[in-house]
């Protein structure tokens, strides 16, 4: 077992064994359920990416091709692998293969660059690392030969695309599937993990620096998936169209991806959420279901290109990662004609959801709640005592399949979890007399641009480098669309002439993912301060906000 996977922190015994009577952990690997999948609806239709269309059986296949190469390149279980491959259906068999001989996907998103992608190398000890070679013009192998001398354990990099330039290192996924490798498939089921073992790595939002690792079991997140999957109301005969970044929570199993292929169900790829991209795409195959953060929401509500297109197939869309206004979530069956369904989830593991049968009151106003009658929540105010009932305060959570600590981060874990437990979400919610949750706000340093998280520190900290800042200061400014973007209050140098667009190139040569880039620079002489000293984030937020006001915005 990887329990003694180092820097783990496993369930305590006694309550993973509640767990496994209770019937929420299954005791079966996500590769032995995918068996399971692949036997039962071996004909149909699992995964649509473009032309292509590829059937259980095929995916079964696919998946046993990459496990035998992984295998025979000496990748081992409990061996880390960073993913940052794309909406490809390599996506899936790669993921598949990795966690079949017992090895750990490390889930990144295609949006991430150089600064993210070096300190998850680094930090995990990665020995391989997965991506197209080039995505919305940006070439990934480039970049992992850029910082490869700083991650020393790292050996095989495994590109998807055509015509890859030679490299020793370099091995196509393209050509690893197009057969099996006799000389990895012994070593395949040498490797295989068990069902308590961790199966991949989620990223946090992270609020100190960089994103931290989320260590998910097969256990838990078979369950995860699979009571999703029931509360969405999935059957064989969804068709869910993956718009968001696949390797995110959401779309990869809240129900997501491993929640379709769990009812014998599609799931039809697309590069991008715009309405150009994805609006033919509804129409072709006949899309019934996807999940959204609101900005897309309000993307697909406003577009033009809504007449033009036949999408009176949808019938549930998913909105979650940020709040959805009420205004917007009670446009979208009048304008859409599907039935809106929050989601209020996380990275760590609790999930909410409205049901589909709930008055409109709570569909558009709340956003759900716990998916389990395992979960247990706690609302409690500032000096840790559960708040007054109706009363906002921060919700810690516990149940099968919130993670109990993230890896390697003792120092972190003994203030992000109770002592019995409990994860400290951060979020500000409260309960409404339907017993449903509101997210009110968070207490954490996050920005929420459209449901990308971003730590404040891990952009202020990049700031500083730049020669003309002194100091910097990074907070949410509201926007209608986002929800929340990057605000930088900065005191400069003296003499120092800074623009926002100098500052953006700068952050953008030392590579950050783009989401993270200021999109507001504020001069100032000096930060407002708290009555203890700090600087006083809520007096800058409220400024932002005012100016923006004054402005018309
Ligand atoms: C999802 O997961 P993460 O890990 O990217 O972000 C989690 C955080 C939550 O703690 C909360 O602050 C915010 O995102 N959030 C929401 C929300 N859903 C997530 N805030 C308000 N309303 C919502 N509906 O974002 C995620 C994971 C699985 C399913 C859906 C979303």
């Amino acid at each position: 077992m990887n329990e003694a996977l180092e820097g783990f922190v496993p369930y305590p015994a006694q309550i993973a064994q509640e767990y496994r009577r209770g019937g929420y952990w299954k005791g079966k690997t996500l590769n032995e359920h995918l068996e399971n999948w692949v036997a039962r609806f071996a004909d149909r239709i699992a995964i649509v990416a473009g032309r292509q269309r590829i059937s259980y059986r095929d995916l079964g296949m696919q998946v046993a091709n990459a496990a035998t190469h992984l295998a025979a390149l000496g990748i081992r279980r409990g061996d880390r692998v960073v993913m940052q491959l794309n909406n490809i259906p390599e996506f899936i068999y790669v993921t598949f293969g990795l966690m079949r001989i017992g090895a750990l996907p490390i889930m990144a998103l295609p949006a991430h660059r150089d600064t993210e992608i070096r300190y998850l190398l680094e930090f995990s000890g990665a020995v391989a690392y997965a991506a197209p070679l080039e995505f919305r013009g940006f070439n990934y192998l480039d970049m992992v030969r850029r910082i490869a001398p700083d991650a020393p354990r790292l050996k095989h990099l495994l590109i998807a695309g055509e015509n890859l330039p030679q490299d020793a290192n370099a091995h196509s996924i393209g050509a690893m599937l197009r057969q099996p490798n006799p000389a990895g498939e012994a070593l395949v089921s040498e490797r295989s993990p068990s069902s308590s073992d961790v199966a991949f790595f989620l990223l946090s939002g992270g609020t100190t620096g960089l994103p931290k690792l989320i260590p998910r079991t097969h256990d838990d997140y078979e369950y995860n998936f699979d009571a999703a999957a029931e509360v969405s109301g999935l059957t064989e005969n969804t068709v869910y169209l993956i718009a968001l970044p696949i390797s995110h929570n959401f779309p990869l199993g809240s129900p997501g991806v491993m929640g379709v292929f769990s009812r014998g169900a599609r799931v039809v790829l697309t590069p991008s959420p715009s309405p150009e991209t994805a609006f033919p795409v509804v129409e072709s195959e006949r899309v019934t279901m996807t999940a959204h953060v609101p900005a897309v929401t309000i993307q697909w509500l406003s577009s033009p290109l809504r007449d033009k297109y036949n999408l009176s197939w949808l019938q549930l869309l998913q909105v979650g990662g940020s709040r959805l206004s009420a205004e917007v979530a009670a446009r979208v069956k009048p304008l859409l004609g599907a039935t809106v369904q929050q989601v209020y989830g996380m990275a760590e593991g609790l999930l909410n959801f409205t049901h589909i049968d709930d008055p409109d009151e709570v569909l558009f106003n709340t956003q759900g709640r716990p998916l389990s009658p395992a979960d247990e929540i706690r609302i409690v105010d500032w000096s840790g005592n559960p708040a007054a009932p109706g009363a906002p305060g921060e919700l810690l959570t516990r149940g099968p399949y919130t993670i109990r600590g993230y890896y390697k981060a003792p120092e972190h874990n003994a203030k992000a979890f109770t002592e019995d437990g409990f994860y400290r979400t951060g979020d500000v919610v409260r309960l409404t007399e339907s017993g449903n949750l509101s997210v009110e706000g968070r207490v954490k340093d996050l920005i929420n641009r459209g449901g990308e998280k971003i730590s404040a520190e891990e952009v202020e900290n990049l700031i500083l480098r730049h020669p003309s800042v002194l100091n910097v200061a990074i907070v949410a400014m509201p926007d209608p669309v986002m929800g929340e973007k990057v605000c930088a209050y900065v005191i400069a140098r003296e003499q120092a002439v800074l623009s926002l667009e100098e500052l953006r190139q700068f952050m953008d040569a030392a590579g950050i993912s783009k989401f993270k880039l200021p999109e507001r620079l504020e001069l100032v002489e000096r930060f407002p301060l708290t009555t203890v000293g700090k600087i006083s984030k809520k007096d800058l937020r409220e400024d932002i906000a005012a100016k923006l006001r004054a402005e018309g915005k």
